[in-house]
């Protein structure tokens, strides 16, 4: 680790390296330098990412825009540049690593404490939306292809069912019939953009809470973080997936899943940070912000099924039926968006304009 550090222009020599957040994908550690100094190094899973370089081309683009509009440095992420020029390092067995500034005094949640956090949340992921209107979408590259691509997702999905490399499949039955019954109309936003009826958009594509710092001494939001997926995409992705994590009423790995629901006050809360943040969104993309909802939370669910029966190797676990759990939590709250459908769609006809 120490040699990996020791390649990056730090201020200070690396005295401690300690694991550090609560990431699914990469594995994130935190530097302290005998000069006082943070930092952030992390390991970029080449299991997700295949062409690292051009995703850190992405981010580096991406960050130099939002520097430019932000007041204060911990408003954007900020890489640190090898000795040799370059803002990654690859190690003897190729895996790729970078670092970043420590955002000082923030905090990065894993739950709102309060309906303020998640509007707070909101801010933030509206604010980099705008702040990327003007970039040249076609620039950047698509560091996963097909990332919210439902349709795709469901085609990997009855590959993994029809190999059942690990023998799961039989038990798990009912999940797979949830997602299987709603296969045909998970395809509704992937033709939206195959028709370019919505227009495509910078979009953060993984729009977690856990991916937003906020200010530790105003709460208030702060900075964008984990702009690995940063890609065209639609404005739907990123509501959508911040509703499916923070408006659940649980954990994304609760068993008890009597815990679980979508707090129908919270998608409103977030609604209302998140539309005039981003400003300029045309109607047919504010009318399609529920459908965003459930349909990243089913997909997220039908991913997490499909790494359980493929054997957990995309996303990390710590038990093992984690995956499976998740994909619970994300049935439960498919079921509930189902039921408050209505509901969902007259809190954001309050957007509509005219
Ligand atoms: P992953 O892709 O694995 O989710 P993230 O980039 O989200 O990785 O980082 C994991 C965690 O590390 C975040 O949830 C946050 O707590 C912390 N973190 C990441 N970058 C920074 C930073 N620049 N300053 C402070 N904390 C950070
Ligand atoms: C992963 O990397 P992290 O933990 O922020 C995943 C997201 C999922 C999320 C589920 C690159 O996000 O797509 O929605 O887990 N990221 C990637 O918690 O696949
Ligand atoms: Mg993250």
């Amino acid at each position: 680790m120490e040699e990996i550090a020791l390649q990056f222009a730090l201020d200070g020599s690396p005295i401690s390296c300690r694991i550090f957040g609560e990431g699914h994908v990469n594995r994130t550690y935190r530097i302290v330098t005998d000069h006082g100094k943070h930092y952030i190094l992390q390991h970029v899973s080449g299991t997700a990412f295949h062409d690292v370089p051009g995703l850190m081309e992405n981010v580096a683009r991406v960050t130099e825009v939002l520097a430019r509009n932000s007041a204060d440095p911990r408003e954007s992420l900020r890489l640190i540049s090898t000795y040799d020029g370059v803002n990654w390092v690859r190690d003897r067995e190729g895996e790729y690593w970078r670092v970043y500034e420590f955002v000082e005094d923030s905090l990065c949640l894993q739950a709102a404490e309060s309906p303020a956090d998640f509007y707070e949340s909101a801010v933030a992921f509206g604010r980099f939306q705008h702040m990327l209107r003007d970039f040249p979408i076609d620039t950047l590259h698509e560091t996963i292809p097909n990332f919210h691509n439902t349709p795709d997702r469901f085609r990997i999905f009855h590959e993994t069912l029809a190999a059942d490399p690990c023998g799961r499949a039989a038990d798990v039955k009912r999940e797979i019939d949830f997602f299987l019954a709603r296969e045909e109309e998970s395809g509704a936003l992937q033709a939206m953009r195959e028709s370019g009826e919505l227009p495509l958009r910078v979009t953060h594509n993984d729009t977690k809470l856990n991916n937003v710092l906020l200010d530790a001494a105003t709460r208030k939001a702060l900075c964008v973080i984990d702009l690995d997926t940063v890609m065209p995409g639609l404005v739907a992705y990123d509501f959508g997936d911040a509703i499916r994590f923070g408006a659940s009423t649980g954990a994304e790995d609760e068993k008890d899943l009597s815990k679980i629901e979508m707090d129908l006050s919270l998608f409103a809360t977030f609604a209302d940070g998140f539309i005039p943040a981003c400003g300029g969104l045309t109607p047919r993309e504010i009318e399609t912000l529920p459908l965003g909802a459930k349909l990243m939370t089913l997909e997220c669910g039908l991913r997490f099924l499909t790494d359980y029966l493929d054997g957990d190797h995309y996303f990390g676990i710590a038990r093992p039926e984690h995956n499976l759990d998740r994909a619970r939590t994300q049935i439960k709250l498919v079921e509930d968006m189902e039921a408050k459908w209505d509901a969902m769609q007259a809190v954001i006809q309050n957007y509509m304009p005219g």
